[in-house]
């Protein structure tokens, strides 16, 4: 039962502060240059407020930390992954669990099981990770998602969906033969964090079971995209969160998940599926990639950890409170004229950088350009997710120009008050008067894989 109907109200109290370091724009300047303008490269001491992302940034709860006392660091059998396997069976509903160091260790094995070269790989909206382990095993990615989700003011409820007519046409183009499974991500992370419905997630399994496809989920923000669900769909409004994720994960055949994220963890992942011998292979790989196939690179104390916090996150309380910090900051920014990505996403507000800077334009990396800015006036550390991010076409080797060009202000679960997103939202719109003198950057250092990580830049 809630106590309040303030949903901003913290289900929690705090037991332990982290000091923050207070720096000059001087300094800011200077350390962003050195930097590369690329908030990447920027040393976490010097931020003052860091929304760079909420992937391993969470604040954990004394149920967790009491459980990282309780680590069972045996190589083989540690009792935290059989307790994991019970959280992961309990939230999701999987037969088989294979856990891994996070996000990318379990799309890994997905790819290399599951993608024979030269085979297409759909899914709704690319992820940087995950495409790049399907291109890794010589797979084509497809993006097949709604066409609304490449609009930033398209306001529909459940822009993550997949269009199943993309997916059908796909299928009828290439042969389901060709295609190696479809990655369906909830929430749709670079669409600004938009979930997809049970309606779409029901008819994509179906349309793809009618093929012999399997629908891999990417299951890193599913609680969001459960707790979308109650509070948007009809006929979930009296599902809990738990139940709805359940039954998401029954229109699929698996999962790679960031523990990450919606766990309140640190670090930690896992793949997921109910067919025996794809188990059997990921486990086999595991071996190779991660570690034994009872710890996939995580300490045991890790794993308990992230059990723990799997089982806390997945109430309905713990989403509404989520979901309300960033509405509370994206609608700050709503109301002062800042031009984002609506609905406001679950996992942060996403900042329209063409709008924002309509001078710079998108070969100049718009989005970057903003980030930097951002940081150097407040010392708000964001993220781009636009052309750095979304890199080369691999064939042509051209950049990509994504519809979305945006900075991505992402909320670390638990550790920001609605003070520190007053500032946050103080910044944007100071930063937002004052465009004009914005200038735009050229990259001059481009690694070969995941670019946006380590790239480096100067301004023009
Ligand atoms: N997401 C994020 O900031 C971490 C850094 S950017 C690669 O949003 C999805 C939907 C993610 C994700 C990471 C991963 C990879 C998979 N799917 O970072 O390897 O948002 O645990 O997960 C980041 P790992």
């Amino acid at each position: 039962m809630a106590l309040t109907n303030n949903p901003m109200a913290e289900p929690y109290k705090i037991k332990m502060v982290e000091p923050v370091k207070i720096t000059t724009k001087e300094y800011r300047e200077k350390v962003a240059k050195e930097a590369g303008y690329n908030t990447f490269l920027l040393r976490s001491e010097d931020v003052y407020i860091d929304l760079l992302t909420d992937s391993g940034t969470n604040a954990m709860s004394e149920y967790q930390w009491a459980g990282m006392m309780l680590g069972d660091e045996a190589y083989a059998g540690s009792k935290n992954y059989y307790f994991l396997e019970n959280a992961m069976y309990e939230c999701f509903g999987y037969k088989h669990l294979v856990p891994t160091h996070q996000g990318r260790g379990a799309e890994n094995l997905v790819s290399q099981t599951l993608i024979k070269p030269g085979q297409y790989v759909p899914g709704n909206m690319y992820f940087t990770t995950t495409r790049a382990h399907q291109e890794l095993q010589g797979g084509n990615f497809v993006d097949v998602i709604v066409d609304a989700a490449h609009d930033p003011y398209n306001t529909d409820p459940f822009k993550g969906n997949v269009d199943l007519q993309k997916f059908e046409d796909l299928i009828k183009k290439v042969g389901a033969e060709n295609i190696a499974y479809i990655t369906v991500g909830v929430t749709v992370n670079l669409a600004g964090g938009q979930p997809v419905s049970m309606a779409n997630l029901k008819a994509t399994g179906e349309l793809a079971r009618k093929h012999g496809i399997k629908v891999i989920l990417d299951a890193t923000r599913a609680m969001e995209n459960a707790y979308y669900i109650k509070v948007r769909e009809n006929g979930y409004e009296n599902k809990s969160v738990k139940e709805i994720l359940k039954e998401m994960c029954s229109h699929t055949d698996g999962a790679t998940c960031s523990g990450k994220k919606d766990f309140h963890t640190n670090i930690g992942g896992f793949a997921a599926c109910n067919d025996d011998e794809m188990a059997l292979k990921m486990r086999n790989m595991v071996v190779l990639y991660e570690g034994l196939q009872t710890y996939g690179g995580m300490a045991g104390r890790d794993m308990e950890a992230m059990a723990r916090g799997m089982l806390e996150s997945c109430q309905d309380h713990v989403m509404a409170h989520r979901i309300a910090q960033s509405e509370y900051l994206g609608n700050k920014l709503i109301a002062a004229g800042i031009p984002i990505v609506l609905p406001i996403g679950g996992h942060g507000v996403f900042i329209d950088a063409l709008k924002f800077y309509p001078h710079i334009p998108q070969e100049q990396y718009t989005a970057q350009s903003l980030a930097n800015d951002l940081y150097v006036h407040a010392g708000v550390r964001s993220v781009e997710r636009g052309t750095v991010s979304a890199g080369r076409n691999k064939d042509t080797g051209e950049e990509i120009r994504p519809k979305l060009e945006t900075v991505r202000l992402a909320i670390p679960r638990r550790v920001y008050t609605q003070s520190h997103f007053d500032v946050v939202a103080e910044a944007v719109i100071d930063l937002y008067k004052n465009r004009d003198q914005a200038r735009g950057l050229k990259m001059v250092y481009e690694p070969k894989y995941l670019r946006f990580f380590q790239a480096r830049f100067e301004k023009l």
